[in-house]
């Protein structure tokens, strides 16, 4: 079993096994992906991770390996497979450590699975008219229900004397999330973030256009090689500059995924993910007289109770319930249409899960 264990590869792995290792290492390959495969396995299907995700294609790296296979259904960028280089399509998908998703732009409500494995999620955002603490949210809950670690960062404090003001509105959502305030473009940058991506770990840049998700990308990684555009003065918003979803494997051994700007971020399924990131009203709720409570003119509401003492904050207490009705009728929208094109036809073959040691 491919294992990660630094100290016992170097003393005594002959050196091509070492390099492997830390090929591995730095794709974000752990000890949690390592645990579903054995020796056996491993050395007919090497694990790939699925770097780049284009219409018909994806880019896949590994041990001494990086190229393009055609596209399996239901896989997104992060993901990590066993590669079957005979017949890619029987490649297996291996448990992932987490997954963002977001309801697709759109009538047909689909799911969007954007991006697997991340350790962090940076939610960028910057000191200007981007700035939306409800946009904040719905990312907040994102992570919150993939079982990613949020972190909050603004961008363009050198553009602001209001950086501090728009922290501390970052900072409201909860005490519990890191906020970072950066000019993406300087050298420190790098130290600000570097908390969260030391090798082996997973990263993602989410946030608006223009916000600096590829400039922070490109100080991470040291370079300028991708592509960053002006904003419109007029009113911050950025040109959508970045049009795919890239995973980057610094030197360093992080993985970075640059992100193109999200113009709308619409929830499914986060409703673990909303009741952590508004942790606060979800204990008031459980104190409510009735379990199907409104929290409007209903008798022995708790949430009531606390706004008329002013421990509630009202535009707070209204984002949480309008997140909450919207999570609901998409997961139920898209639970029905599930069952109905079950119903209708058989499923389009999608690439294996791989669920257990063989
Ligand atoms: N002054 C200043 N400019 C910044 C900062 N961060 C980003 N910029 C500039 O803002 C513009 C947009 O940055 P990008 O990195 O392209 O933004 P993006 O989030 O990748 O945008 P999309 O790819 O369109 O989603 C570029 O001109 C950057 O140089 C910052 O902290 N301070
Ligand atoms: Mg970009
Ligand atoms: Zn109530």
């Amino acid at each position: 079993m491919l294992r990660h264990d630094p100290q016992t590869k170097s003393q005594t792995a002959p050196k091509g096994q070492r390099d492997a290792a830390g090929q591995l290492r730095a794709l974000g390959w752990s000890d949690y992906f390592a645990d579903q495969t054995t020796s056996a396995t491993l050395s007919q299907t090497p694990p790939v991770r699925i770097t780049q995700v284009h219409r018909n294609t994806l880019r896949i790296q590994g041990v001494d390996l990086d190229t393009i296979i055609p596209g399996l259904h239901g896989v997104t960028v992060g993901d990590w497979l066993l590669f079957d280089a005979n017949a890619s399509r029987n490649s297996q998908l291996l448990r992932r450590k987490s997954l963002i998703k977001r309801r697709a732009p759109g009538h047909d409500r689909k799911e969007q699975l954007i991006a697997a494995n991340l350790d962090t999620a940076f939610i960028v955002t910057s000191c200007n008219n981007d700035f939306s603490l409800a946009r904040l949210e719905r990312y907040v809950a994102m992570a919150h229900e993939a079982g990613v670690t949020p972190v909050i960062v603004l961008t363009k404090i050198d553009m602001t004397r209001e950086a501090s003001a728009f922290a501390e509105q970052a900072q409201s959502i909860s005490p519990q999330i890191a906020v970072v305030c950066l000019d993406a473009r300087s050298p420190e940058a790098i130290g600000l973030l570097s908390p969260w991506c030391d090798a082996g770990q997973t990263v993602a840049f989410l946030g608006s256009s223009g916000v600096g998700k590829s400039t922070l990308t490109n100080s991470l990684a040291g370079n300028e090689t991708i592509s960053t555009q002006d904003v419109r003065a007029s009113d911050d918003k950025g040109r959508h500059t970045t049009t795919g979803r890239q995973l980057h494997i610094l030197p360093s051994g992080c993985a970075v995924l640059d992100t193109p700007g999200m113009r709308e971020i619409q929830l499914i399924d986060v409703s673990v993910g909303l009741e952590e990131t508004f942790a606060d009203l979800h204990a008031l709720q459980q104190n409510c007289r009735f379990n199907d409570c409104a929290h409007n003119t209903e008798p022995g509401c708790a949430v009531q109770a606390a706004i008329a003492s002013g421990a509630v904050d009202v535009p707070r207490l209204q984002r949480w319930l309008k997140l909450v009705a919207e999570d609901t009728e998409n997961t139920k929208f898209l639970a029905d249409r599930k069952r109905r094109d079950r119903a209708k036809t058989k499923p389009e073959k999608s690439v294996t899960k791989h669920s257990s040691k063989k």
